[in-house]
């Protein structure tokens, strides 16, 4: 607990958070290590008056090669196990029965839609998009599949269970970010990205916008309320399937 309070880290709620975390950790204590070292052989050798003879790379020959050789084992073993980490988390998509949300971002807001009992998305149309009369993504209300969807401002999420969250923007380029989910995804416009990740842990975490998308750039914040499954199904069924919702705004 001390530690989340003096360190930069936001405490982790997710799955894949925690060897994200570990990662961070060790990356952090080898190149920490391998800082100090250097300035330690640096000062060794600006002290030490007679040294070995040196190649012209100012290095003595005979004890080049055992330092060469650590590094590179080490420098390997950081890259090949943040490819694999990386490769667990982003290039696998997520379990077919994962949860569906959608989330868009437009200047300066976020919203989120959840497909509603048939579990299928409705059609949007730009033409439809109307914020001020509750129609932010421009639902189609005559199509039954956009009927139930719900859109709120505020994600809300049971805890536990694995969301696959595609994101897209309508306008310009934004960056959905959760720092306490260790996620982060551009939005472009135009395309549907996908991200996958499993909330573990009950609680508030802020949502922030990581791309420098206009003026109102710095106030485009939302968040993320991990919560129990009976919590979250309440939620739903509590909501009106048309209009924005404010989980409990
Ligand atoms: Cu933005």
């Amino acid at each position: 607990m001390m530690a989340d309070r003096v360190w930069w880290m936001p405490p982790n709620g997710a799955l894949h958070g925690v060897p994200v975390d570990s990662l961070m950790w060790w990356n952090l204590v080898i190149l920490g290590t391998l800082f100090l070292l250097a300035h330690v052989f640096v000062l060794a050798t600006m002290i030490r008056r007679k040294g070995p003879v040196l190649n012209r790379f100012g290095v003595s020959p005979k004890h080049e090669l055992v330092p060469l050789i650590a590094l590179t084992l080490i420098y390997a073993w950081m890259a090949v196990s943040a490819q694999r980490l990386w490769a667990t988390i982003r290039y696998q998509g997520a379990a077919p029965n994962a949860l569906q949300v959608e989330v868009t971002g437009m200047q300066f807001q976020w919203y989120f839609r959840y497909p509603g009992a048939d579990n299928s998305f409705g059609p949007t149309r730009p033409e439809l998009i109307n914020a001020p009369a509750g129609n932010p993504l421009g639902l189609d209300h005559t199509d039954p599949h956009s009927a139930d969807d719900i859109v709120s401002s505020v994600l809300l999420l049971p805890a536990g269970r694995e969301v696959d969250l595609r994101i897209r923007s309508i306008d310009v380029i934004h960056g959905f970010f959760v720092p306490g989910m260790r996620v982060k995804q551009n939005a472009v416009p135009g395309m549907e990205m996908h991200i996958h990740f499993t909330p573990t842990v009950a609680g508030d975490y802020p949502i922030l916008c990581s791309q420098v998308c206009g003026l109102g750039h710095a106030r485009m914040q939302s968040h993320l309320r991990v919560v129990s499954e009976s919590e979250y199904s309440a939620w739903l069924s509590s909501h009106s399937p048309t209009g924005i919702s404010g989980a409990g705004r």
